[in-house]
């Protein structure tokens, strides 16, 4: 019987057709997605975090509604992604005790302090865009609902990367000291943002089986020299650099050469002592805890709704 239901899933997946939740499926494709989809829905989730925190700064009306709506969206896509998680089984509130537990991951780039305005622009621009280069090929996902959650986020994302890319592109064309904070952001987020793609292939102990059951579609590597590729006429553009001096195209292999992020620096940040883990955390958990009330005000009008309807 198992063998059977194994063979169709292996058939299905092998045929580009999607796993849908009632669907039998290995312990392991399941837990592999919880992991992954629970880390991106709290990716989402802290990284409202470092953009919030210039909400109330924003330079005009136009940038605060524009920044708000951004912001707003990473929750939306938080919470989309959770929903997605519990059509595997998983249970929300567990996941998010895991995350401020420590016990679950979120992405490494939302570890980083955001200085300055310019820093609300690099990351629509740089950080927008690889999670863009990463997701598209996500919306092929094996998993139905993770891939159908990845085709709306996708399109506002594209929207997050324009505005970030906009409101640079006005920055460098005003005075010194805005271009000059533009390369400073750009200096600072560049690296970082090589590392959203995860560890070199070599190192990645997720890839091999997640290729397989057709969970990623590229591997890390793969993914990171696309975005490096997407990003170099895109900083031309602009009129930025980026500060990586191996950086150079490679008209043999017919794409950019480029030098490695630091990978010790990578590995402390993902183990939870990067510059902002700490206090990311603890926000969230605060959050959480001031929510408390609004849960159990909800699930009490709920029970109160449910026995109005059995009555
Ligand atoms: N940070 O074996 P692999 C966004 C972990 S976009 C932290 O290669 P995998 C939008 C990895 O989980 C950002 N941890 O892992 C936005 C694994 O952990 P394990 C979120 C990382 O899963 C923009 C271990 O290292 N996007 O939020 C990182 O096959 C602006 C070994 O690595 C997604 O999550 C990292 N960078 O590949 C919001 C996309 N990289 O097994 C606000 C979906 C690796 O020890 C503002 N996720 N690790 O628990 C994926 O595509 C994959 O999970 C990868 C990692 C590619 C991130």
């Amino acid at each position: 019987m198992v063998d059977d239901l194994a063979a169709r899933f292996e058939h299905t997946v092998a045929s580009e057709a999607r796993i849908e939740p009632r669907d039998w499926m290995p312990d392991g494709y399941r837990r592999t997605l919880i992991r992954q989809i629970a880390q991106h829905a709290h990716s989402e989730i802290i990284g409202m975090q470092p953009e919030g925190n210039w909400i109330s700064r924003a330079p005009s009306l136009r940038r605060k509604a524009i920044l708000l709506a951004k912001v707003q969206d990473e929750a939306g896509h938080g919470l989309y992604l959770y929903a997605a998680t519990e059509t595997l089984g998983a249970d929300r509130g567990e996941l998010t005790e895991k995350l401020v537990d420590g016990k679950q991951k979120y992405s490494s780039i939302f570890n980083y302090p955001t200085l300055t305005f310019a820093d609300m622009g690099v990351i629509g621009w740089l950080v927008d865009g690889a999670a863009i280069c990463n997701q598209v090929p996500l919306c092929r996902t094996s998993y139905g609902p993770y891939a159908r959650a990845m085709i709306r986020i996708c399109k506002e994302e594209s929207f997050h990367q324009r505005q970030g890319y906009e409101l640079l592109m006005t920055m460098m064309r005003g005075t010194l000291a805005q271009r000059d904070m533009v390369q400073d952001a750009v200096n600072r987020w560049w690296w970082p943002s090589l590392m959203m793609f995860g560890p070199p292939d070599s190192e990645s102990s997720n890839t091999e089986q997640s290729m397989a059951w057709r969970i990623k579609r590229n591997t890390n590597d793969e993914l990171r020299q696309k975005y490096v590729d997407m990003s170099v006429p895109q900083a031309a553009k602009l009129g930025v650099t980026f500060p990586d001096p191996l950086l150079k195209w490679n008209a043999e292999r017919g794409h950019h050469d480029f030098g490695q992020p630091d990978w010790d620096e990578f590995w402390q940040v993902v183990g939870g002592h990067g510059p902002c883990n700490s206090q990311r955390v603890a926000h969230r958990r605060k959050a959480h805890e001031d929510g408390a009330w609004v849960r159990e005000a909800a699930e009490a009008h709920a029970a109160k709704a449910s026995a109005r309807q059995d009555g």
